[in-house]
């Protein structure tokens, strides 16, 4: 490669105008660097002084000959260095600045912590746990089934025929002609009477679907069944069993009224009322002056029942019973639209 005659020599006076400039680099950096309160604006002043007389000098260096050349360099590496020191500094200064603040926040160390707040069963699973329990110590077993169910184990088995005027009372969801959302957990029982022979003892809770939406009624709820099928099974045994239920899940004081009524499974038929739990049975807003709550409803198994599953209704008698969850759940809490259970607002169900 051929060699060019070096260039000539940069004026004098712009050499020395430019070592001077360089030489004043790392005072001028510091002084501005001072005044910079953040890293990016730190960052900022570091390029530009690299890219002002530094940059120049680099240019320079280029065109200037050996000896004035090493004058430049060791000019040009000092302000450099200078200049990359200074940033470097400042920035750890700023650093030291921003720990210094968050140290000198005032933190009591003695505070409480903020603790998660731990989730708890809705209230709804707490109540049907306790119902269940109940009946459990009393011998029954839990029997569970589907919520989707077949016409027959909804209806026609409990001795409500298609196009009967008593499915207007239990109107529900229909997944097709045959099968239905179950309006009751009494399939649960006509499963569990397909199944085995008598005795049988057992409770069904579970969630049951009707076409109904208001402060009492909701288009899906909880129930809890108990049937007892055996020999000689009265409707003593009945009111009986419901005592010792309403006793200890409301208190011992609570009394119990049988109310004539109809299902078409049972005969007879009985609505099932306790002693109003607000007035001590004196009268109030929530009994409507009666001094009474219904609770449920309630029955001898009605032959045609035992029938369809094929029990001998000669041989066999039984009870059974219906219980709303919610309604329980109401009483017990005072709460007054059964809607707030689903909203799922956690403001209200916090508070059981
Ligand atoms: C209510 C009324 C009731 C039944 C449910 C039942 C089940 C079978 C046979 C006969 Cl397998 N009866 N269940 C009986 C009477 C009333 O529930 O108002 N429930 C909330």
């Amino acid at each position: 490669m051929a060699r060019t005659d070096p260039p000539a020599a940069p004026p004098a006076t712009d050499l020395d105008a430019l070592l001077a400039v360089l030489d004043a680099l790392p005072a001028r950096i510091q002084a501005e660097l001072a005044g910079l309160g953040t890293e990016a604006a730190v960052r900022d002043a570091q390029a530009r002084a690299l890219k002002g007389p530094i940059a120049e000098g680099q240019a320079a260096i280029r065109q200037a000959p050996g000896p004035t050349r090493r004058t430049i360099g060791a000019a040009l590496n000092k302000a450099k260095t200078a200049v990359e020191a200074a940033a470097a500094a400042r920035l750890q200064a700023l650093a030291r600045e921003a720990l210094d603040a968050e140290l000198r926040r005032q933190i009591d160390v003695s505070l409480p912590g903020r603790a998660p707040r731990p989730g708890h069963l809705h209230i709804i699973t707490q109540v049907r746990r306790d119902i269940v329990d109940i009946f459990r110590e009393l011998g029954f077993e839990i029997a569970e089934g589907p919520q989707v169910e077949t016409d027959f184990n909804n209806f026609e088995a409990l001795n409500i025929p298609k196009d009967h005027p008593a499915r207007d009372m239990q109107d529900t969801f229909y997944v097709t002609d045959d099968v239905v959302l179950r309006t009751h957990t009494s399939p649960v029982q006509i499963r569990t009477m397909l199944r085995q022979q008598p005795p049988v003892k057992v409770i069904c809770p579970g969630q049951v679907y009707r076409r109904d939406d208001d402060p009492t009624h909701s288009r899906m709820f909880s129930q809890v069944e108990g049937l007892l099928v055996d020999r000689d099974v009265s409707m003593a045994d009945l009111k009986g069993t419901l005592l010792h239920f309403v006793r200890r899940f409301f208190g011992p004081g609570v009394k119990l009224r049988f109310r004539p009524s109809f299902f078409p499974f049972t005969e007879p038929s009985a609505e099932v009322d306790m002693s109003c739990i607000f007035c001590g049975g004196k009268g109030c807003r929530l009994c409507k002056q009666s001094g009474w709550l219904e609770i449920g409803g309630s029955g001898m198994v009605d032959p045609e029942v035992f029938k369809a599953v094929g029990y001998d209704p000669e041989a066999v008698t039984g009870y059974a019973f219906g219980l709303g969850i919610e309604r329980m759940a109401m009483l017990r809490h005072g709460v007054n639209d059964i809607r707030l259970y689903y909203e799922g607002d956690v403001r209200f169900l916090r508070q059981f």
